[in-house]
């Protein structure tokens, strides 16, 4: 049956799925250009009313033109922590100020950076989620300041002094508290003023603790100071030596004794972007032991969670699948997958994705796979941005229209069912499309940013970024790389040995790829724009990670050589 299924099965659709790829499709550049100024009036319809309504607070309530300061409610809400002339944070302005840069908005981006510059603070009474506080706020701020200070002439009136990386370290400085453990995996809980507060919690998740690296190792590379990068990586490796001996992590653990709670988990709440920062973190730093980790979490993934294009969850200790439920925040996972280059794999799931999304309108948080039907009481969807953010992917990846049609269909979702006077509402109910008094900040950093990237990614061009998992863009430098193995370097196709550092330095490749488009130094681009392959010979060295791309069973040029 297997065999069967390998030979006879697996072929047919992959000339099916090959055949759906090359139909013609009309997407006509003007199409592509009314649906960008479509995406763009829907993020100042946000952002506006988040101006007009809620700032400096942390969100907009759209129904009722109110606001919230989130970032001290996120996860569990515990309001006594919060003072009485709390102001917020400014939250999702901080998560606007990129997207501000991918729409061109450079007037307003500096507006944003001045005023958080001379008013921001966090030397306040406020227990926050450290998870969600690094990648909304630190992560924020690192990529304005980095995008800031690498475009000073954007800013007309005023000069860039560093600001956003004063308060980054700021903010980095009270995090480290958490780290203090007998374990070094944070607690999931910290309060700003006080540092981890008296009978605090000690469970938190694998994202929790296996999420920070990014901007932690950026907030290092930047300041000199090296115990941001330090505690992340020690929690990452202590989260990762905690691994089964299937290579399977659970969902929540203790951070005092680092046991697990929770053993059964899957590629979604609570996990997802553990994998996601294993990758990233081996693309922006360079370091052969993301990769390492990446690989066999990935290999793992694809053995124990993968049921044909599903992903369900399973119990780490045996391997045995738990939960049959596809949940919103597994979408992400096709574009991560295109990232490494397995888009056969990416196309077939964002398909499965894409088609919740159509039955219902958006995509439910829960899923039951096998009734094919929503779970009783997880129906919401707070506008998130996970199948925006894997449908952007394999555009980039595959340049096939259908994934604009795709975007067309988000949009058009969008803006008939979330869209209110105040801004866009979250669903309740997926079922009867009720809707709720929350505009979560995702909506401004990622799910407007990757809509609009599809459409236009001007933003992009000559440059190389990593998206953090809030859609905060870091750029790619040779400076912040370790020493790649001298494999990975190549000139005019032939390998040449060096003992000079990363091959994304500036001072290595250039000379090999004159005449092509720069997007990093080693870059060395597959033969055809849409990466399709007959032989390892037509694709060429990875971008972002500068390891040499192979022909895949499925003809995609990809990181294969490594994904068996
Ligand atoms: C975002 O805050 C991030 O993408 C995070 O990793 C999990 N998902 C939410 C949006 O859905």
């Amino acid at each position: 049956m297997g065999r069967f299924l390998l030979v006879v099965v697996l072929p047919l659709l992959l000339i099916l799925l090959a055949f759906a790829n090359s139909r013609a499709s009309a997407f006509p550049r003007a199409k592509k250009l009314q649906m960008r100024d479509k995406v763009r009036k829907m993020f100042y319809h946000a952002y506006d009313n988040y101006m007009a309504y809620a700032f400096p607070h942390d969100e907009l309530k759209p129904l009722t033109k109110n606001f919230t300061d989130s970032l001290s409610e996120l996860g569990n809400l515990n309001l006594e922590y919060l003072p009485q002339n709390y102001n917020g944070s400014a939250l999702s302005l901080i998560e606007s100020l990129s997207s501000l840069l991918v729409l061109g908005n450079f007037t307003e981006f500096e507006r944003g950076v001045m005023w958080l510059s001379e008013n921001l603070t966090f030397d306040v009474d406020a227990r926050v989620n450290l998870f969600e506080c690094n990648i909304r706020v630190l992560g924020g701020l690192i990529s304005a300041h980095i995008l800031a200070s690498e475009n000073k002439n954007w800013f007309s009136n005023s000069s860039y002094n560093d600001r956003l990386l004063h308060l980054a370290q700021d903010l980095g400085q009270r995090f480290l508290p958490a780290f203090e453990t007998p374990t070094g995996l944070p607690y999931a809980w910290i309060n700003l003023k006080h540092g981890v507060m008296e009978n605090e919690t000690t469970e938190t998740s694998t994202s929790g603790c296996g999420s920070l690296i990014l901007e932690m190792g950026a907030l290092s590379r930047l300041t000199g100071d090296s115990r941001f990068e330090g505690a992340a990586l020690r929690a990452l490796r202590k989260l990762w030596n905690m691994r089964s001996s299937l290579d399977l992590l659970g969902t929540t653990l203790n951070v005092l004794t680092g046991e697990w709670i929770e053993y059964s988990s899957g590629i979604g709440a609570g996990v997802d972007s553990f994998y996601e920062y294993l990758l990233k973190a081996h693309i922006l730093f360079g370091s052969d032991e993301y990769w390492d980790m990446f690989h066999s979490a990935y290999l793992a993934v694809q053995k124990y969670f993968r049921h044909g294009p599903w992903y369900h969850e399973a119990d780490m200790r045996s391997g045995k699948a738990t939960y049959w439920q596809l949940t919103s925040l597994q979408a992400f996972w096709p574009g991560l997958q295109t990232l490494v280059g397995d888009v056969a794999a990416a196309n077939l799931s964002h398909r499965e994705f894409f088609y919740v999304w159509k039955k219902y309108g958006v995509l439910p948080e829960r899923y039951l796979l096998e009734h094919a039907t929503l779970h009783p009481t997880e129906k919401y969807y707070p506008l998130r941005p996970e199948l925006a953010e894997s449908t952007y992917y394999l555009y980039q990846a595959t340049k096939d229209p259908w994934y604009l049609e795709v975007g067309e269909s988000i949009v058009t979702s969008l803006n008939s069912h979330t869209k209110v006077d105040g801004g866009f509402a979250s669903v309740r109910d997926v079922s009867t499309m009720q809707l709720e008094d929350h505009q979560h900040s995702f909506f401004l950093s990622e799910t407007c940013k990757y809509l609009y990237l599809l459409y236009d990614d001007s933003f992009l061009a000559g440059r190389n970024f990593v998206f953090t998992t809030e859609g905060h863009p870091l750029p790619v430098r040779s400076l912040w790389h370790e020493r790649l193995p001298e494999a990975y370097i190549t000139s005019n196709g032939t390998s040449f040995k060096t003992n000079r550092r990363s091959p994304l330095s500036s001072q290595v490749c250039p000379e090999t790829i004159r005449g092509a488009k720069v997007e990093s130094a080693c870059h060395v681009p597959d033969l055809r724009v849409n990466h399709r392959c007959t032989s390892d010979a037509e694709c060429g060295i990875d971008s972002s990670s500068c390891r040499k791309r192979t022909c895949s069973i499925a003809g995609y040029c990809g990181l294969w050589r490594f994904i068996h």
